[in-house]
């Protein structure tokens, strides 16, 4: 180990600027639909080192790192002041998650943390974890927060030190440095997780996506993307929730699932994004699909593609919590291109690009799920039929695997 104080600092410094300043660049594949990239846009190690250690030597003489960072996964995203904005769920070795904002200048590299993480206010109840934030411009003229809170279940036994009560925490905000905490979403479900605010007012009232659920964990006779209506946001309460998206069996959201980011507005309908999770010998996988609701009745889903639009792939399948996708912000610049931020296994976070033009086709012209193997075959026929009448360039005909194309 190198002993000097001041050059292990000067080794750190240089390390980190070389990770903050690395180019991203797209992998070679792309699906059509959007384009993974190389590196991660933001890890454990883009954390400042500053908040980490005591530079002082006196203080610190073996230079040790006096409070470690586990992961940086699942940010609330917007464009703010002509920057890529992420609102990172950042977790602590101690596991307790906090926000804090790192911001690009082209939505793809040089993600850089500010020189603080937020002080999210509390309620009278105070938050013993707080992460995955959704934000949201809302037309109201405020950027909206909504969080989970979890607090410990007040009614478990002494021995059980895992029962946790999941709620809906809301705050806003004009410059996302300064916070004002609101009161947390009341509704009937026993445990709330997902929740988002719709960034438009819906028959004069704040709409909700929320996810009704029985426990912490499992979805129970809940689960299903649910939607309802509050008059306050001051005083939030949804007294009615409708799911609007609910579980399948034989789905890729069979045990549970949760909206996403806030929807996109396109003159087609709201595009939505969430993540499915169903149960496998290996634990729960969770996967990112993606449906479409209608302009006038925003709880009616108009289109929604068979199974998953992004799964864990290679490194990202790797990670705190194995076989996770998780989305919860999406930026839309005004030429259209979307930039969708996922975790991979709770430990990282990735972009992938796409445009409204790509997602519309993906959203309304990909097959939709037929529920049983004999439909999935007839999809695949009816691809191959189809094919068949390709107008054929013969001088120009590729013949790949035996497979021919005719670009
Ligand atoms: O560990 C995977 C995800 O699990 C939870 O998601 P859900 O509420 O759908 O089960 C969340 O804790 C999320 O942060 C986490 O990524």
């Amino acid at each position: 180990m190198n002993t000097n104080f001041k050059e292990r600092i000067l080794q750190m410094a240089s390390a980190q600027t070389q990770l903050l300043e690395k180019q991203n660049t797209p992998i070679n594949f792309s699906n059509g639909v959007y384009q993974r990239y190389q590196n991660p846009v933001l890890t454990a190690k883009h954390i400042p080192f500053n908040w980490k250690y005591d530079l002082n030597e006196l203080t610190n003489p073996f230079l040790i790192e006096r409070f470690g960072i586990n992961a940086v996964l699942n940010p609330g995203a917007i464009k703010w002041n002509g920057k890529y904005i992420l609102m990172a769920r950042v977790e602590g070795i101690d596991r307790k998650s906090f926000f804090a904002i790192a911001e690009s200048p082209n939505g793809i590299d040089n993600f850089k943390f500010w020189d603080y993480p937020i002080e999210m206010p509390e309620t009278e109840n105070p938050d013993t974890n707080v992460y995955d934030i959704r934000l949201v411009a809302h037309e109201d003229g405020w950027i909206y927060g909504l969080f989970c809170t979890e607090r410990r279940d007040p009614k478990a036994s002494e021995g059980d030190q895992s029962a946790a009560i999941a709620q809906c925490g809301i705050a806003r905000t004009k410059d996302l440095k300064n916070w004002e905490r609101l009161a947390d979403l009341k509704t009937n479900s026993p445990q709330q997780r997902n929740v988002v605010l719709h960034p438009e007012f819906v028959a004069g009232c704040y709409a909700f996506y929320t996810r009704p659920q029985d426990s912490f964990i499992e979805a129970g006779k809940g689960g299903g993307i649910g939607f309802g209506l509050s008059k306050s946001i001051e005083n939030a309460t949804v007294d009615e929730e409708i799911v609007i998206d609910k579980k399948v069996y034989h789905t890729v959201y069979e045990a549970k699932n949760g909206q996403g980011p806030a929807p996109i507005k396109t003159e087609k309908g709201w595009l939505h994004l969430a993540h499915g999770v169903r149960n496998t010998a290996a634990g729960l996988r969770y996967v990112l699909y993606m449906f479409m609701t209608d302009l006038k009745d925003v709880t009616k889903v108009i289109h929604k593609p068979a199974g998953y639009f992004i799964a864990p792939e290679e490194d990202e399948r790797i990670g705190d919590v194995s076989n996770v996708v998780f989305c919860n912000g999406w930026i839309t610049d005004e030429d259209g291109k979307v930039y969708i931020y996922y975790a991979s296994s709770d430990t990282r976070i990735h972009v992938a690009t796409s445009t409204i033009e790509q997602l519309l086709d993906y959203v309304t012209n990909n097959p939709e799920d037929g529920l049983r193997s004999a439909c999935t075959v007839q999809t695949i026929i009816e691809i191959i039929e189809a094919n068949k009448s390709v107008p054929a360039k013969p001088d120009n005909t590729l013949h790949l695997n035996g497979q021919t194309a005719h670009p």
